[in-house]
């Protein structure tokens, strides 16, 4: 068997064909085709690059979706961030060599997962090692839209702070406050423990009420409808699903105490966008701090022209020590994937 395009090419299973010798029959290399897409840490490359053979992007340009499919050509694996739209034409396009979707990425919501397990391709993706980055920024979206951090920037970096009042950039204190979540699994937990800190008041809705331990003194809502005219502060933390599409609408907005804030790092599907946008004109929301959008990074332009807004371009895990963390744990589960075990973070 040739390598292709003169490339050693990792094969989990060689058969023999009845009647070859087999110390004449081609091992190809030991090393499975890693195919990833974005650039990664350096630390993250080198152990690529040493226990893989990697096909790095070292320009870090956005791949169509003909190069992915050309780039993926007897690769064995993809390692792909939710930049790339793995959808189920795209998946139906991979090369069969394609044995698993190891994403840099908890959320998983880019990637069709029926089309994948339909075609026996194993998804994982990489959760806990970006919850403290990401509940980091989620009390810096609380403070930042509570204390009106866009405006104050604006105005210092464009030279037109010219006076102080009392009355002057006055926002909205958090200590104290009632804060609502959404989704109470590993960011949202750390969320609210951060936000203890703050004195804060925590109540959640989830699908199910976790075990009192784990609520740490948690108010728990059973539905969304219940959990918001508690919410001085809301943060959103569920997941993406064709479920939580748009979950926070108009009629929900309409349940939240007057001047309230909503805060989002997690994915901007869960926000109906023109809904929120007309509670931030009217007054009835105070303020909202954003790091998730729809259609990133073409967002819904009504986000930018208001003041009450506080926008993030998507790094609620960008710190150097979790996009390390993010980039070992997508190979733990390559390695394991690999070695015939399951990995840790199968999605599917
Ligand atoms: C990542 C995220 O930076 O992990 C996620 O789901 O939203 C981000 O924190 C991004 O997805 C990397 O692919």
């Amino acid at each position: 068997m040739a390598a292709r395009n003169g490339r050693r090419r990792h094969v989990d299973k060689v058969e023999k064909p009845s009647g070859t010798n087999i110390a004449e029959y081609p091992i190809m290399s030991d090393k499975p085709v890693i195919l990833v897409t974005r650039k990664l840490p350096q630390a993250v490359e080198d152990r690529l690059r040493s226990d893989y053979e990697a096909r790095l992007n070292p320009d870090d340009h956005l791949y169509t979706s003909d190069e992915l499919i050309e780039r993926a050509q007897g690769a064995d694996a993809l390692l792909p961030c939710h930049t790339e739209h793995l959808s189920a034409e795209i998946i139906g396009r991979l090369p069969d060599s394609i044995k698993a979707v190891a994403n840099f990425s908890v959320g998983f919501d880019h990637v069709d997962l029926e089309a994948a397990k339909a075609r026996g391709i194993i998804v994982t993706n990489t959760p806990d090692v970006l919850s403290d980055a990401t509940a980091e920024l989620t009390i810096m979206l609380m403070l930042g839209a509570a204390r009106r951090a866009s405006e104050g920037e604006h105005l210092v970096r464009s030279q037109e702070w010219r006076d102080w009042s009392p009355s002057f950039m006055v926002g909205i204190q958090m200590t104290g406050k009632r804060l609502g979540i959404i989704g109470f699994g590993r960011v949202g937990q750390v969320t609210a423990k951060r936000a203890r800190g703050f004195d804060m008041e925590i109540h959640y809705t989830d699908v199910r009420r976790l075990p009192r331990e784990q609520e740490a003194g948690a108010i728990y809502h059973d539905s969304p409808e219940d959990l918001l005219p508690h919410c001085d502060f809301l943060a959103l933390h569920c997941v993406a699903t064709p479920e939580t599409r748009n979950l926070l609408n108009a009629e929900r907005i309409a349940l939240l105490p007057d001047d309230a804030i909503v805060v989002n790092a997690a994915r901007g599907a869960i926000i109906d966008d023109e809904a929120l946008i007309a509670a931030l004109k009217s007054g009835k929301l105070a303020a909202a701090g954003i790091d998730a959008y729809n259609n990133e990074p073409d967002i819904h332009p009504g986000y930018r022209e208001l003041v009450n807004t506080f926008l993030m371009p998507h790094i609620g895990s960008a710190t150097r020590e979790t996009r390390d963390a993010m980039g070992f744990r997508a190979i733990d589960n390559l390695d394991a994937i690999f070695a015939g075990r399951e990995p840790r973070d199968r999605v599917v």
